[in-house]
């Protein structure tokens, strides 16, 4: 297909990052001089097969498969042959700047951010990104232009509705690491930080049924077997909750200081003084961000320094 024929000409550049636990390497190049990313993944190993296969850069893999193609975002399982282990592959063509930030190795920071630098500062940018074509592949989900038959299940009420389905990094097949994840269909909340206390029974109820839900569809797993949490910062700005299965190491992704299980920021939410309209606006939320990211260089960098100056 013309997917799989564009993913052949990849044209390797440069390492962006490895990681020896998740098996992944991210690898920056470029098709038809414009730059993509392709992030490859070792997948479960294959109980009867001796061998794991190696990745190399010139990608030598004669049966290329695509599992799901969204805007900019391809994934395809690839094997060399079926006595060995796959390597599941992630193509993102053409990829921004930002994309490229992401998927580089890089530094850590400790951050606090307080209700204040959220209004002030961290708000306008997370306005501003969400402007700017990067959910284009979030509004192609709600609109069943992509991944359509993928969906596990979709509730189309206006206001509590959402659509589950499998995430991107899941290879859909390998149960231990069971990744899914929900979008709402409303469109008015960017991240936890929109999250009042009228929301909670909204919340409460999607904490229910998406285990139930995923318990349905797949067999193997039980509902006290799937983690729910959502990041902060996410990379986007579209409210969106992971369901994945708690035997899962996902790497920095369920780390804390990015990921908030979703029971424990309803209760935060309860906790709240005030009326309905009290919510997360108004606590502080101490996380990490890469040296590379936008928020960090623009935002927490300095705050961090100052604070420096004065010890
Ligand atoms: P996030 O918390 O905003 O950012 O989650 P993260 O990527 O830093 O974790 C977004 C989630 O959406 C991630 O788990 C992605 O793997 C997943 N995802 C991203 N894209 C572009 C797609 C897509 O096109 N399709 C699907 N199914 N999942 C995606």
């Amino acid at each position: 297909a013309e997917e799989e024929a564009r993913l052949r000409r990849f044209n390797f550049t440069r390492i962006l990052n490895q990681d020896t636990g998740t098996k992944t390497v991210n690898l920056l190049g470029e098709i038809e001089s414009t730059p993509a990313i392709l992030i490859a993944e070792k997948t479960a190993f294959n109980v009867t097969g001796a061998h794991l296969t190696k990745f190399s850069h010139d990608l030598h893999l004669p049966k290329v498969t695509l599992i799901a193609r969204n805007d900019i975002y391809h994934s395809f399982m690839a094997s060399q042959n079926s006595e060995y282990g796959e390597v599941k592959l992630t193509l993102i063509f053409p990829a921004t700047e930002t994309h490229i930030q992401k998927y580089t190795h890089q530094q850590l920071r400790m951050v606090v951010e307080t209700p204040e630098i959220y209004r002030e500062l961290v708000k306008p940018y997370v306005e501003e990104k969400r402007g700017s074509g990067r959910l284009d592949w979030v509004h192609n989900i709600l609109e069943h232009k992509a991944e359509k038959e993928s969906i596990i299940v979709e509730d189309t009420d206006d206001v509590e509705g959402f659509i589950l389905l499998p995430d991107l990094k899941w290879d859909r097949k390998t149960m231990a690491s069971m990744y899914t994840m929900a979008i709402v269909r409303r469109r008015d909340i960017t991240s936890i930080r929109d999250l009042k206390k009228m929301h909670v029974p909204w919340l409460k109820n999607l904490r229910r049924r998406i285990p139930e839900v995923i318990c349905e569809k797949y067999s193997g797993i039980e509902p006290d077997q799937i983690k729910l949490y959502v990041h902060y910062q996410p990379s986007y700005y579209h409210f969106h909750l992971h369901a994945i299965s708690i035997s899962h190491d996902s790497g920095i992704g369920q780390a804390t200081g990015k990921a908030i299980l979703l029971g424990n920021i309803i209760s935060r939410l309860e906790s709240l003084g005030g009326d309905e309209e009290a919510g997360m606006e108004s606590v502080e939320l101490t996380y990490f961000l890469g040296e590379e990211s936008e928020l960090w260089q623009r935002v927490f960098k300095g705050i961090n320094g100052k604070g420096k100056a004065k010890e």
